[in-house]
């Protein structure tokens, strides 16, 4: 029996999840509930794709995105660990950390009141030693109804203290980058990595002219992404994150990344819940952290 259908047997629930071969024969969980339908590929534990009742698709994919074991999916959400970024040390390591190019284990799909829960989980090993020599589990317990809820569980299990930073590196689809605001960040201080990471403190909405880099620092609050074009508003709510990251490549930076298609910067914006630079995570041996993030879309 293929790995496909032996998960589908031990996990699917009839008329509403089934695990299926889905892009690059990648194996995927499909939910479709009556609150909401969605995505979660096990490469990466990442969420592809929710689209809640009533409203349209609200995560952004790429079309030219890679789907294949040791390479990044371009859209949906991303997790980064245990770095943010480059790795400070080893130019040759991969960007982001190495949680999202491999496979997690699919532990658990329970259905209940707000949707269905997807429990996914991946665990250090030799090959994650050579890159950070740490003992960890790392869970991602995704639901997927009303809203999209997703929790980002780091167990430390190893002897000592360790420190990481993680991203949940959300990609939102919207109507025009040009024509949106991001409210909830007013006042709040963020490093411009596009100005030699410059300290500015957000001046009113935040509006999208050009690349657009942002780390936005010391914040816990709501974020709400208002989209005129779709006539929708996205919520943003999080727990256990210090930090939120606002991103567009725009054109120059979007015609340079491979899987990215060039013209689809407009129909995109990432809005991520964080915990990096010196927000980084530190957990002692046998504690855990949990970072979540709530994601409900309405009309505007
Ligand atoms: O979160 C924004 C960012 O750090 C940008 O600097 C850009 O590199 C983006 O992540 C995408 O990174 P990736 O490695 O997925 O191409």
């Amino acid at each position: 029996m293929s790995t496909v259908a032996a998960l589908n047997a031990r996990f699917g629930i009839d008329g509403v999840v089934k695990v299926v071969a889905g892009h690059g024969g990648l194996p995927a969980v499909e939910v479709t509930g009556p609150q909401g339908n969605g995505t979660v590929y096990l490469h990466g534990g990442h969420v592809a794709a929710w689209k809640p009742a009533g409203m349209e698709e609200v995560l952004w994919l790429s079309g030219s995105s890679a789907w294949a074991d040791g390479k990044p999916i371009r859209g949906g959400v991303p997790l980064c660990f245990p770095w943010f970024g480059p790795k400070k040390d080893d130019a040759k390591a991969p960007a982001h950390g190495f949680v999202r190019l491999s496979e997690w284990e699919l532990e658990s799909v329970t259905q209940g009141a707000d949707g269905v829960t997807i429990g996914l989980v991946t665990r250090s090993n030799a090959g994650t030693k050579g890159w950070w020599d740490t003992d960890y589990e790392l869970r991602h317990i995704v639901t997927i109804g009303k809203k999209l809820t997703m929790e980002l569980e780091l167990k430390n299990v190893g002897g000592g203290p360790l420190v990481a930073e993680e991203a949940q590196h959300t990609y939102f689809g919207i109507g025009d980058v040009r024509q949106v605001k991001v409210l909830g960040l007013e006042g709040v201080k963020y490093i411009d990595k596009g100005a030699g990471m410059k300290e500015v403190i957000q001046q009113g909405a935040v509006t999208i002219t050009g690349e657009t880099d942002r780390i936005y620092v010391e914040t816990e609050g709501n974020v709400v992404i208002e989209d005129p074009v779709k006539g929708r508003r996205i919520g943003i709510a999080k727990k256990g994150s210090k930090t939120t990251v606002v991103w567009n490549p725009w054109v120059a930076k979007a015609k340079a990344m491979p899987d990215f298609g060039d013209e689809e910067w407009p129909g995109m914006i990432c809005v991520e819940t964080c915990n990096v630079l010196g927000w980084a995570v530190k957990v002692e041996a046998g504690q855990s952290h949990t970072m979540a993030t709530e994601i409900t879309a309405g009309r505007l």
